[in-house]
């Protein structure tokens, strides 16, 4: 039986503080994706991690945890696709940040619904720069962006949206021990400032949408999602699915 509560997810547009893991897995997969990193480099491992589920027994097993599909499901319904993975590392005393944006605005989705879970491979807090939200925001409206002017945005086309004096006021720090998660609609304004500490902050985002979100035709043309097939079953085959990781 769930304890995620729908309700209250569709009025703020988030959840958080949501335990996965016991602290003695939250450590073991830190380890493996301390192991991940240094095969690959900080420079990759701070965005560079896509779809790394289809790598990473380990990453497989944490998305297909029981307590993820019964929150994907509770939120979206049985038919779900799993987007995308892709980590957030931010490493200590570095101006990278995550500027405010929504998703969905460059997800080429349609409709543009779709949530994710952000799991704390690292403790993340307010030193470190946790995940920060804006209350409310995912139900007015998806905003035009414009660009950051501030350099070290991690996003990839360094987009801002335009936020008010009392949004920003009424801004929420997702604080989350490793292990937990914390999930957020597609729509809601969310961003995170730079690790003012001397630890990394870490997260994988797992991005899904129902199997009735589609793709615009820019994104169908420039194939940009490897979705798999996460719950249930896909009667309306938007997407082309990509096969079952087999480890
Ligand atoms: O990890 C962060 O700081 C930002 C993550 C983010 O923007 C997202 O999950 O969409």
């Amino acid at each position: 039986m769930t304890d995620i509560n729908r309700a209250e997810y569709e009025q703020k547009g988030y959840l958080t503080g949501i335990a996965l893991v016991s602290p003695q897995e939250a450590t073991h997969i830190r380890d493996q994706f301390d192991a991940l990193e240094a095969s690959v480099g900080r420079e990759t491992a701070r965005i560079g991690l896509v779809d790394y589920h289809c790598k990473y027994e380990f990453l497989w097993n944490l998305v297909n945890h029981p307590k993820v599909i019964d929150t994907v499901q509770t939120l979206l319904g049985e038919d779900v696709l799993l987007l995308a993975t892709h980590f957030f590392c931010k490493y200590g005393q570095e101006e990278r940040f995550v500027a405010w944006h929504q998703d969905v605005t460059y997800w080429g989705l349609e409709p543009p619904k779709a949530l994710t879970i952000w799991y704390a491979i690292d403790a993340s807090d307010v030193e470190n720069g946790c995940m920060r939200v804006i209350p409310g925001t995912h139900s007015r409206g998806i905003r035009e962006h414009g660009k950051s002017d501030q350099a070290g945005n991690l996003l990839s086309i360094n987009q801002e949206v335009p936020t008010t004096a009392e949004e920003n006021a009424s801004a929420v720090n997702l604080v989350l021990k490793a292990g937990e998660f914390s999930i957020h609609d597609g729509a809601l304004i969310h961003g995170s400032l730079p690790n003012r500490s001397n630890r990394r902050r870490c997260g994988l985002t797992m991005r899904f949408v129902a199997t009735s979100v589609g793709q615009t035709d820019a994104t169908r043309q420039s194939d940009r999602w490897h979705p798999v097939l996460f719950s249930g079953e896909d009667r309306e085959h938007h997407f082309d699915l990509q096969p079952k990781p087999c480890f």
